[in-house]
């Protein structure tokens, strides 16, 4: 089992030669817009343009990382908190949004993405990446499926059989849990008794890496590695990242009820943003300049972002008719009749 934490930023730990400074820059760029589109989902919730948004403010460097990590043909498998992994990985945020403002559909095509929709139900997308996996080793290709999921996902039956099966067949799947520290309002400490949820790879027989989760350097190296060793054939890899959740868990959770505000300072200290820019200023690798572009383009992408998420989307009722099944059944093509001929008001 490794354990990666020592490679912290703090210490002005020296990136492998792999990670260039480009990358290093573009995951700072990655990151400041990732959490400015995070806040403009979280204002837009509020505001009723959304049902519900779970933010992943404080986890960017994970966030980043795991889209960053993947190939050109890798696929990735979010759940609701990893909306800026799926910004990262080039899809509309006004796409990557569509279901969270309770449309029908995940808002984008999955195959043309590589990315499957946000998964709800927790760890369920585990078993999908599997299958995604297994099918292209079968097709003699070489993509890996990145499954995301967080600490209290890992207690699901969903999380066993996944690794499981991915373990006896060798499937190129990186697990990557981001161990946020509460699911809702359960702490780890009432989820699991594992020294670290890392240690769990030992009982399927697979690698396990721990990594600091707010640090984007060691984070994105670790993820890194992982993919390579799954997509060179030598099975599946599970990386916990140790973060924490600084928001609420949606915007309709209230912290202050099951947890105090002190224990998020020290991990505010740790900020991932923070941390990389400290580092490449310090390293005379981010001139002012540079970064106030960034946020410049951030404000703009989250000012684009607002403008086409109040657009109110087209509505239309034959759409709660499609897609379910090939050869409706009779009483739901009576449904449908019924509803199309009734005087629609958009
Ligand atoms: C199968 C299933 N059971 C319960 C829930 C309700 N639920 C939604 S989020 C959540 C907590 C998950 O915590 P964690 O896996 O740590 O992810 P985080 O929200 O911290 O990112 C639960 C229990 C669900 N979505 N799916
Ligand atoms: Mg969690």
């Amino acid at each position: 089992m490794n354990d990666r934490t020592e490679t912290t930023l703090d210490g002005y730990w020296t990136p492998p030669t792999a990670l260039t400074l480009v990358a290093l820059r573009n995951g700072l760029r990655a990151m400041i817009i990732g959490r400015r589109l995070d806040r403009q989902a979280s204002n837009l919730a509020k505001q009723g343009y959304l049902t519900v948004y779970p933010s992943s403010l404080g986890q960017e460097a994970c966030q980043v990382a795991a889209a960053q990590a993947l190939g050109p043909d890798d696929w990735l498998f979010p759940t609701y908190r990893d909306s800026v992994a799926m910004f990262t990985h080039r899809i509309d945020p006004v796409k990557v949004l569509t279901m969270l403002r309770g449309d029908w559909h995940c808002g984008f095509d999955p195959k043309a993405h590589r990315c499957a929709p946000h998964s709800t139900p927790l760890a369920t997308h585990c078993a999908h990446a599997v299958g995604l996996a297994m099918a292209s080793v079968k097709k003699g290709e070489k993509r890996v499926a990145m499954a995301l999921c967080g600490d209290g996902a890992t207690s699901e039956g969903d999380f066993h059989e996944a690794l499981n099966i991915a373990a006896v067949f060798k499937a190129p799947v990186v697990f990557f849990v981001q161990h946020n520290g509460y699911a809702i309002s359960t702490p780890s400490r009432r989820q699991f008794r594992a020294k670290s949820l890392a240690d769990k790879a030992i009982g399927y027989g697979i690698r396990g890496e721990k990594v600091d989760g707010n640090d984007f350097v060691a984070t994105i190296s670790v993820l890194r590695d992982a993919v390579e060793h799954a997509r060179n054939g030598f099975g599946p890899v599970l990386v916990e990242a140790r973060t924490y959740r600084v928001s609420p868990h949606t915007n309709a959770d209230d912290p202050d009820r099951y947890r105090n505000r002190s224990e998020a300072e020290p991990w505010l200290e740790h900020d991932p943003i923070a941390r990389l820019t400290e580092y490449l200023t310090a390293q005379g690798r981010l001139a002012r300049d540079t970064l106030r572009d960034i946020e410049d383009a951030a404000e703009e992408l989250a000012a684009d972002l607002r403008r086409r998420v109040m657009i109110p989307p087209e509505a239309d009722p034959a759409r709660l008719f499609a897609h379910v099944y090939a050869d409706p059944p009779p009483h739901l093509q009576e449904q449908r009749i019924a509803v199309l001929s009734e005087e629609y008001v958009a």
